[in-house]
């Protein structure tokens, strides 16, 4: 069985963004893949987060995982910080990548670029430690959302010199980016990426939202003046950000909701969208109350870590060996 890997950073209340770009295909595949399904709460600190606000997140951010569908008993769930293993491979990483790729991370660029002051270190080496998560668990595929494409891309590159300098010793991953929703925009402003550091945007939605304010959110999204439902994301992005929104949730294809709704206002238009989002949060929200009732975030923690564990030390140590700092026999 191939193996995929994914994390989130629950640097806020997970969002729909995340839910259509990442959560929702990690359950589609997990049937079909050995899937490895961590929180990536190192990652968390790269920005600096309220404690006790970072505990709830970290909780919800299980929580809304085994809520969405991931089942313990065929994904791999843990905590990053429960596998040290990773923040030491993080450090090989970050010696087997050059600064000059970093540089080129549009993530770490755009944040540069807003003028943003006192960026950490962290910040900076984020996808070194990223690189390693995934090269830990010689993952086959990573699904993400396009905006960390190029953070796998990175990964792969690091891979293969990795490879040649000390003989095989990583699978080389791809990143799985999925067709529609890849990149759910901002409804406020639909040219951003819909992001959850926007607090309290309503251009964002949260998979906790109250489904009132979900819908009143998707009601007021902005438009265009155009008045017709077409999927062109130059031109009317607002109305394309929909259209993969509802697509992405309801299975119909984008084609398919240009022609049903090439009569219809925007209001009505939007109507619909807001009913598939809120039929969706609806059953979300159901589950994640019987998550958090169950008691069952603790054992699923430790038993995903565990598991986790196994796997990661023997890989860490085959990597120190070939690298020559590891001497001593486990
Ligand atoms: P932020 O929302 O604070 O910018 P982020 O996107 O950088 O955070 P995560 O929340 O860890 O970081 O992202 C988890 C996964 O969700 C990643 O695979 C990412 O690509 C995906 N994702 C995040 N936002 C969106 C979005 N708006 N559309 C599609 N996928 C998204
Ligand atoms: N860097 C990602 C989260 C993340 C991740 C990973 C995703 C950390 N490690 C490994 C896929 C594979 C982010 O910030 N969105």
């Amino acid at each position: 069985m191939k193996r995929m890997l994914s994390g989130i950073k629950p640097t806020g209340q997970l969002t729909l963004g995340n839910y259509i770009g990442a959560l929702k295909n990690f359950v589609a595949y997990q049937d079909e893949y050995e899937m490895i399904a961590f929180i990536a709460n190192l990652h968390c600190i790269t920005v600096y987060q309220d404690p006790q606000e970072l505990k709830k997140n970290l909780k919800d951010a299980v929580a809304l995982y085994l809520a969405c569908g991931l089942d313990p008993n065929k994904a791999t769930v843990f905590l990053q910080t429960d596998v040290l293993e990773h923040a030491q491979l993080g450090f090989i990483m970050s010696c087997n990548t050059y600064m000059g790729e970093l540089n080129r991370m549009t993530q770490f660029k755009d944040k540069q670029a807003k003028g943003e002051t006192n960026l950490t270190a962290g910040l900076y080496t984020y996808p070194t430690l990223m690189s390693a998560d995934i090269l830990m668990y010689d993952a086959d595929y990573v699904p993400v959302g396009e905006d960390q494409k190029q953070h796998v891309e990175l990964c792969r590159d690091t891979a293969i010199r990795f490879n040649h300098k000390y003989g095989d010793t990583f699978k080389v991953p791809e990143p799985l980016v999925p067709k529609v929703g890849a990149r759910i925009m901002s409804l406020s402003d639909p040219t951003k990426k819909m992001s959850k550091s926007d607090h309290g945007d309503k251009g964002c939605i949260y998979l906790l939202d109250d489904l009132n304010v979900a819908r009143k959110k998707i009601m007021s999204a902005v438009t265009d003046s155009l008045a017709k439902v077409q999927f062109d994301p130059v031109n009317q992005p607002g109305i394309s950000n929909l259209l993969q929104i509802h697509s992405s949730l309801s299975g119909v294809s984008i084609d398919d909701l240009v022609k049903q709704f090439e009569n219809s206002g925007y209001g009505e238009f939007k109507k619909a969208v807001a009913d598939v989002v809120c039929q969706e949060l609806s059953k979300i929200q159901a589950a994640y109350k019987d998550v958090i009732a169950s008691g069952q975030i603790e054992a699923v923690l430790e038993d995903g870590a565990n598991k986790a564990r196994r796997i990661a030390s023997r890989k860490l140590s085959k990597i120190q060996r070939k690298i020559g700092i590891e001497i001593r026999k486990r």
